[in-house]
């Protein structure tokens, strides 16, 4: 199986498909990463694109979504097994109103695999949660994750509360997905942003214990 014919197994929906094509890709050496962006995050673009212009809908994209998912769970075990020193504890979550995580769990497992404590709160987190959590977990990091341009917003009420509660200098703040970019990173006082889990690893590692 070639990888154009894998994007598209995500792209039509074929979970079963999928996770058999990306077994194929691994037993023929390709790495993890490379299936990751090359493929399974390429074929959620083309969705994306299609979804926007309007040859797809939301059950469509339900669908691709849950073929992406099977194509992870197989790459998941690999991201895992690498087994370094204890960096921290983080908690990530998927801001309040959007229910988008792909991404947020590929960012959380990466996380793990690198070597942090991650807790995740999930999807639609309130900035209240996110609040109650850093009060509770004492993490090193909070993670926020937006997909939508209406719920980017949310990340910018987070921070507002944690400077109110006079916590803002005991925790990090780094924030990502697809709408958000360094600059409303910065626009809105967070410590880090990363266009990919990839780099995310990175800019974690800044603040490990
Ligand atoms: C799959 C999908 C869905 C699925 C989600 C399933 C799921 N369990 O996640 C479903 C069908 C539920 C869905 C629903 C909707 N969706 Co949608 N969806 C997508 C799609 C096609 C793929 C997203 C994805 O999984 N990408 C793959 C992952 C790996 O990438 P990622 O999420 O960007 O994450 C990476 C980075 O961003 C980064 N990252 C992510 N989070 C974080 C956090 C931190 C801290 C850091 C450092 C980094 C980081 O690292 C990740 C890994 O590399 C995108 C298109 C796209 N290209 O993004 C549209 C898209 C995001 N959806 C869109 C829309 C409009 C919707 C709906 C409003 C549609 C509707 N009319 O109902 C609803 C909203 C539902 C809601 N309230 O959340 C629009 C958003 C437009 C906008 N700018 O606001 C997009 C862009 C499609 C489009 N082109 O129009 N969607």
């Amino acid at each position: 199986m070639r990888a154009n014919e894998i994007k598209d197994l995500i792209i039509k929906g074929d979970a079963a498909g999928t996770a058999w094509g990306v077994e194929e890709m691994l037993a023929a050496g390709l790495a993890v990463d490379d299936i990751i962006q090359g493929i399974l995050v390429s074929a959620m673009n083309v969705v994306g694109e299609r979804f926007r212009e309007g040859q797809i809908f939301v059950p469509e994209m339900l669908i691709a979504a849950r073929a992406m998912k099977a194509g992870l769970k197989i790459l998941e075990p690999l991201i895992l097994q690498a087994g370094r020193k204890y960096l921290g504890k983080v908690v990530i979550g998927t801001v309040k109103g959007d229910l988008h995580d792909i991404g947020k769990n590929l960012v959380g497992t990466m996380l793990q695999g690198a070597g942090w404590d991650v807790v995740d709160l999930g999807v639609d987190v309130a900035p209240e949660k996110f609040l109650k959590a850093v009060k509770e977990q004492k993490p090193a990091a909070i993670g926020l994750s937006a997909l939508l341009s209406t719920t980017m917003g949310s990340m910018k009420t987070v921070l507002g509360l944690l400077e109110q509660e006079g916590l803002r200098s005991q925790v990090k703040v780094l924030v990502g997905g697809a709408p958000v970019s360094e600059k409303y990173a910065t626009e809105i006082g967070a410590d880090g942003y990363a266009p990919d889990a990839g780099t995310a690893v990175h800019v974690f590692a800044r603040y490990a214990s």
